[in-house]
């Protein structure tokens, strides 16, 4: 149980993920570094760098802690872990790791490698590595974009109602709460960035890509 709280603490943490996903607002060297050389991310190889090859890197870390590598058993507390991402999860995308996932690693400002996180949590492949690259991907796609498709519509709008729904009646059933779709709103849905995710996040993405298309027509 204590390795899941660190986990959940490392994806908290400002530096990696802030909710409000502006430059400035979060302008970091290692952030930086990632969306200089975006594409190396993929570790899924799929096209893309999205919240998708930040999972596998938790992957990647939860097989290390849990001595999945060896024992082929796998810690269901990590529930973000789902058979999906599991499946996944080839030599090749371990290569990918291997090669560029170590965003925090023993050449990082030692200054702040030690500030409030054991430096056994930082140099190899950790949480706080994915934390690092969700914050990049939410930075590159920026607020509104939920499923990080590139644009900012009405596939979004009803991504946010549904969360809002969801959030609002029964609470989020595992499926969701796994999901990409949830994570994706819960870092990007707050558009309007007032500190909720909710139906006025939806109608301000919808005014926009209303905006975006009339823009177009003329
Ligand atoms: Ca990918
Ligand atoms: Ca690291
Ligand atoms: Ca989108
Ligand atoms: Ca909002």
């Amino acid at each position: 149980m204590k390795k899941l709280i660190f986990l959940i603490s490392a994806l908290t943490m400002c530096a990696a993920v802030p909710m409000n996903v502006s430059a400035e607002d979060c302008s970091d060297p290692l952030v930086d570094g990632i969306l200089a050389n975006f594409s190396s991310y993929d570790f899924n190889a799929d096209g893309v760098t999205d919240f998708a090859d930040a999972r596998l890197i938790l992957q990647y870390y939860a097989w290390n802690q849990t001595g999945y590598i060896e024992t082929n058993e796998i810690d269901r507390t990590y529930t973000i872990l789902n058979d999906e991402v599991l499946e996944s999860m080839s030599e090749d995308v371990m290569q990918r790791i291997l090669a560029t996932g170590n965003i925090t690693n023993p050449e990082w400002d030692p200054e702040r490698k030690y500030s409030g996180v054991p430096e056994s949590f930082i140099d190899g492949i950790e949480a706080i590595d994915a934390s690092y690259i969700r914050t990049a991907v939410a930075m590159y796609y920026g607020a509104g974009d939920t499923n990080t498709d590139g644009a900012v519509d009405s596939l979004d709008a009803s991504a946010v109602l549904n969360y809002y729904a969801m959030a609002q009646l029964d609470g989020f059933d595992e499926e969701y709460f796994n999901s990409l779709e949830r994570e994706g709103v819960s870092i990007l849905g707050d558009y309007n960035e007032d500190g909720a995710i909710n139906s006025l996040d939806a109608s301000d993405i919808l005014a926009h890509y209303a905006n975006a298309q009339t823009a177009t027509a003329e």
